[in-house]
């Protein structure tokens, strides 16, 4: 049986969407012409301008990769201090706050969405208090509304890590039209990329020059450095493969909702294994497809047994940022975002994934979860959120 449903080639957690070979030559024929490769180039122009229509954002800067464009935003804010966010997200958006001489304060997550918990956030705020940066986990939307009230009741800028919530829509809104600033990644393993690539949506048009010198090493005039910028310029062949992906995003979105509903479908019969539920209001993108399962030690065990059917899940994110060794943080505060850490696990999502592979990779997780729960006699109760104390 096991021989049977191992799948012949590996199934990572995601693939990247290519588009078609000869469309990316058409695209990429310009450069040839006009020699002009990198620092704002025509094709970093258009895609400029696609993008501004897409993300449905007054102003927009790109970026040469996702976590550059998160340094200089935070770098914009000059008064250094204390940022609150969370610690269930990746690497770089705590990075970006240590790198830019902030220091990370962390919030606990609420335990349906994943993302910062508006709740505990003002007990948080001190004079020391900087910017909150939020993450829309897996594209799920923070509170936006809820921390707008908070941003302008005390004054503090919100920057969002948007890395995962490309195209999102809440209630038929933009979601970077909440907050100060938002940052989409466009990394290869993203719903939509342009290879490596990040773009900054925001409002306020006097960010405009200061994130066009900070990316161009802070360069403003021919004889004028103003700030100590650094190189993040997106170059002409990731604005092509972005021109030539942005046309096909409608319809790769589409593609992954079908995905989602199946696997949800399925997995709602399998005791033990919690889907993420995706609330009305959202015009979601799909981008992952997170589950929880009822223990660590079941998430640790499914994690390794699925690779035995040529299946790479991951535990995105775990550890949390406040376990990192580089940092001398403590953990203990947030007791959701252990929580959830301890029992997420991501399953394949990307357009091209079929639908009768998604039928084999649930079938295998039946059996990786009926294995587990004999070998452990373990009872499960299929509760989303509901935090217990259990362990096994
Ligand atoms: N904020 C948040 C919340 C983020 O999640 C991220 C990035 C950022 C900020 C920073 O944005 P960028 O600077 O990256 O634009 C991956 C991505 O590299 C990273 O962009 C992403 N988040 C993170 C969640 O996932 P890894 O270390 O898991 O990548 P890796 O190389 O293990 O790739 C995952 C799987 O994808 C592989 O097992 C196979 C597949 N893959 C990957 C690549 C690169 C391919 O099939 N082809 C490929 O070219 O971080």
């Amino acid at each position: 049986m096991k021989n049977q449903l191992k799948f012949s080639t590996p199934i990572h957690v995601t693939k990247p969407k290519l588009p078609k070979l000869e469309d990316y030559t058409d695209q990429i024929k310009t450069i040839w012409e006009n020699k002009w490769l990198t620092n704002d180039g025509p094709l970093h122009e258009e895609f400029k301008t696609n993008l501004k229509e897409y993300l449905g954002s007054s102003e927009i800067e790109l970026f040469t990769n996702g976590h550059l464009a998160l340094e200089i935003a935070l770098k914009t804010i000059e008064d250094k201090g204390e940022v609150i966010t969370t610690p269930f997200t990746f690497a770089s958006t705590i990075h970006a706050i240590k790198n830019t001489g902030f220091q990370p304060v962390f919030c606990d997550i609420e335990p349906n969405t994943f993302n910062i918990d508006v709740n505990q956030i003002e007990q948080l705020i001190t004079e020391k208090t900087k910017a909150i940066v939020a993450v829309h986990v897996f594209g799920n939307p923070c509170d936006v509304v809820e921390l707008d009230r908070i941003s302008r009741d005390y004054g503090i800028p919100v920057i969002y890590d948007a890395a995962h919530a490309f195209g999102v829509k809440l209630n038929g809104r933009f979601i970077a039209e909440y907050g100060d600033v938002s940052m989409f990644s466009m990394h290869a393993t993203k719903v939509f990329h342009s290879i490596e690539g990040g773009v900054l949506c925001y409002k306020r048009k006097e960010l405009n020059d200061q994130f066009k010198a900070l990316k161009n090493f802070g360069i403003t005039s021919s004889e004028t450095v103003d700030y100590m910028g650094i190189n993040a310029k997106m170059n002409e062949f990731q604005a092509a493969m972005g021109l030539v992906n942005l046309k096909g995003i409608d319809q790769d979105i589409l593609m992954r909702k079908e995905i989602y509903h199946l696997y949800e479908n399925i997995l709602a019969e399998v005791p033990g294994v919690n889907c993420v539920p995706i609330d009305q209001e959202v015009q979601h993108n799909y981008s992952y497809f997170p589950i929880l399962l009822e223990s660590k030690t079941m998430r640790d065990y499914v994690n390794e047994k699925l690779k035995e059917y040529n299946l790479f899940t991951r535990k995105y994110f775990y550890p949390l940022c406040n376990d990192f060794s580089c940092y001398p943080f403590d953990s203990n505060d947030t007791p959701v975002a252990v929580y959830v850490s301890d029992r997420i696990l991501v399953l394949p999502m990307y357009s091209e994934l079929t639908l009768s592979e998604v039928e084999q990779i649930c079938t295998i997780m039946k059996i990786v979860v009926d294995d587990f729960n004999l070998q452990f006699n373990y009872r499960t109760t299929n509760q989303v959120g509901e935090l217990s104390n259990e362990s096994i």
